[in-house]
């Protein structure tokens, strides 16, 4: 395939994300948008704030902040916190924006016209004293299941338990606190899943071979539980208001439709608002009797956003009956703990996006949020791991290798790169040993093993640090120039290799050498071999050696950091 849509899970509008977030949707994502731009390839990467639900409203009465004032503020912190670590969206969309407004207005005509929705009578939790309905997080109780006091309407926190508002004892509404508390009838619009059900499986048994195990399981124990018609709206002012003919549905004037319809329906959204914005063409990326059966199409998410993108989001497309790109490999990732315990947005427990940065360069969190990457099982976030992937794999390995022979080449051959001398059995094991190594990185990033990529790439480092070791041209330069010139013109294009793989994980350093040894931008991945690639830069070209790649994280920083933000001291 030429042509690659990606889309990573769109992060909730309520607050600056945390590196779980981070690590489980949209980093990986941008490595693998990278790698298959830097391969030649048409990409298209697609995320969004997810901007309705209760989640958006709650946080933004926290803030003090009318919802609409407090989202535009939000996404726009969102969007340039994620362009400070390098993510390399096409386009960053929103949620509320006017193309999904519209397009989940016409999904849900359409799949009334199919006879897939339907208006229900439900029983709702109603504030008597804050006249209006509780949906979702707007009411809490004790928890029916483990008796936890603080369980919300949709989920316990304590226990895990998916809940419904009516299901929680002594409720009381998170606006006011109080406990006047009914059960009332609402109308509401369901998506009678079940319909659709036959149809789904019959989808998931096609592409569940290209998904990895996590992805298939969550799928297949969704389908094997049976699935449930589902409202898809909810008694809230901020959303996208539920139509018909044209106006307002008449008995749904003060709802609209629920977050999780919605959303997924924003990857389309953004890539209309993509299109609006520079004259691209959406369809081509969305609908396939308009070309989007000839790309892949890859999402990125953790793993409790599995369920709605094989299950839920897939009934609204196939329930459609019309030609949208379904997604061919889906990713899911475990989750990043902080500690033994978890990141907690609503806590905020843990290290976010906006502190990161603060304290550190991103390629550094990017790199060990890769390499570490929660993909086998849940993983656990350390200071000490952290400063481990940093000192022993970017300083020591690869920093320190390109230090060391741009600044040789600076003080013994005036920062030119020397001509003379012919290529021998080092520089030949060399090329056979890289040709091997990229082609396992190379595998291993078009399988979207994110760890073993890394590790595949941390082998290739290693290769120059043991050339250079064995090849010592600090010795060479006094007896054979020839042969030192050699060493040194093969690792200054090694140098410049190591760019060129290694941009996806760590892009910022990857330019800083680009603009240290004056190489061609874009980084293409080297197709034709070790070689080849090592005959990039010619003899006479100047390069000069990059300011120190990667500092060394110290102990006494470590320590301040732990007290900053928590962490050792938490089990
Ligand atoms: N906002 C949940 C999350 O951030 C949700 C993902 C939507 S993807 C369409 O985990
Ligand atoms: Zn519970």
């Amino acid at each position: 395939m030429t042509r690659v849509l990606i889309t990573s899970a769109l992060p909730y509008i309520n607050g600056i994300k945390h590196l779980g977030n981070l690590a489980g949707s949209m980093l990986p994502a941008d490595v693998f948008a990278r790698f298959q731009r830097a391969q030649g390839r048409e990409v298209l990467y697609i995320c969004a704030t997810d901007e309705h639900g209760t989640p958006a409203e709650l946080a933004a009465t926290a803030a003090g902040q009318d919802v609409r004032t407090y989202c535009d503020e939000q996404h726009r912190l969102q969007h340039d916190i994620g362009r400070a670590f390098g993510l390399s969206f096409d386009w960053f969309g929103r949620s509320s924006s006017p193309p999904n407004h519209r397009l989940t207005q016409h999904f849900a005509e359409v799949l009334e016209s199919k006879g897939l929705i339907e208006e229900r009578t439900d029983k709702m939790v109603y504030s008597v004293d804050d006249r209006r309905f509780l949906p979702d997080r707007y009411v809490e109780g004790t928890c029916p299941h483990c008796a936890f006091e603080k369980a919300r309407g949709d989920q316990c926190d304590n226990c895990g338990n998916l809940l419904d508002p009516t299901d929680l004892i002594n409720p009381y509404s998170v606006i006011s606190g109080s406990r006047n508390i009914e059960v009332r009838d609402t109308r509401h619009l369901y998506l009678l899943q079940t319909q659709v059900e036959d149809r789904i499986r019959t989808w998931v048994d096609a592409n569940a071979a290209n998904w990895p195990q996590l992805t298939r399981s969550i799928a297949y124990k969704h389908l094997d539980e049976g699935l449930i018609d589902r409202g898809i709206t909810r008694d809230l002012a901020w959303g996208i208001p539920v139509m018909k003919d044209g106006g307002p549905r008449p008995g749904f004037e003060d709802k609209v439709f629920y977050v999780w319809f919605d959303a997924p329906i924003e990857y389309i959204g953004a890539t209309v608002e993509w299109a609006e914005a520079t004259g691209g063409n959406w369809e081509r990326w969305w609908r396939t009797d308009q070309g989007a059966n000839d790309l892949e199409y890859v999402q990125f998410m953790g793993k409790d956003n599995v369920a709605f993108h094989t299950v839920s989001f897939p009934a609204t497309i196939l329930g459609s009956e019309e030609p949208w790109k379904t997604v061919d490999r889906l990713k899911a990732f475990n989750w990043l703990n902080w500690y033994g315990g978890k990141f907690s947005t609503s806590e905020r427990r843990g290290v976010f996006m906006d502190a990161a940065i603060e304290i550190l360069p991103p390629d550094l969190w990017r790199w060990y949020l890769t390499a570490n990457a929660p993909e086998g099982s849940d993983t656990a976030f350390t200071w000490e791991q952290f400063q481990s992937a940093v000192n022993r794999d970017l300083a020591d390995v690869l920093g320190n290798f390109v230090n060391r022979i741009a600044k040789f080449a600076e003080s013994k051959f005036g920062g030119l790169v020397p001509d003379g001398g012919e290529a021998g059995p080092l520089e030949i094991k060399l090329i056979s040993d890289l040709d091997a190594g990229i082609a396992d990185l190379t595998a291993q990033m078009d399988a979207i093993e994110v760890r073993k990529s890394a590790q595949a790439l941390r082998a290739l480092w290693v290769l120059g640090n043991e050339y250079l070791q064995a090849a010592a041209p600090w010795t060479a330069i006094k007896t054979d120039p020839d042969r030192a010139a050699v060493i040194v013109r093969t690792a200054l294009n090694l140098v410049a290799l190591y760019a060129r793989l290694s941009a996806p994980f760590i892009p910022f350093a990857a330019e800083r050498i680009v603009a240290a040894f004056g190489l061609e931008e874009p980084l293409h991945w080297p197709r034709n071999g070790a070689a080849e690639a090592l005959s990039t830069l010619g003899a006479g070209r100047t390069i000069s050696a990059p300011e120190v790649l990667f500092r060394k994280i110290e102990d006494e920083q470590l320590a301040a950091w732990a007290e900053q933000f928590g962490g050792s001291g938490q089990a």
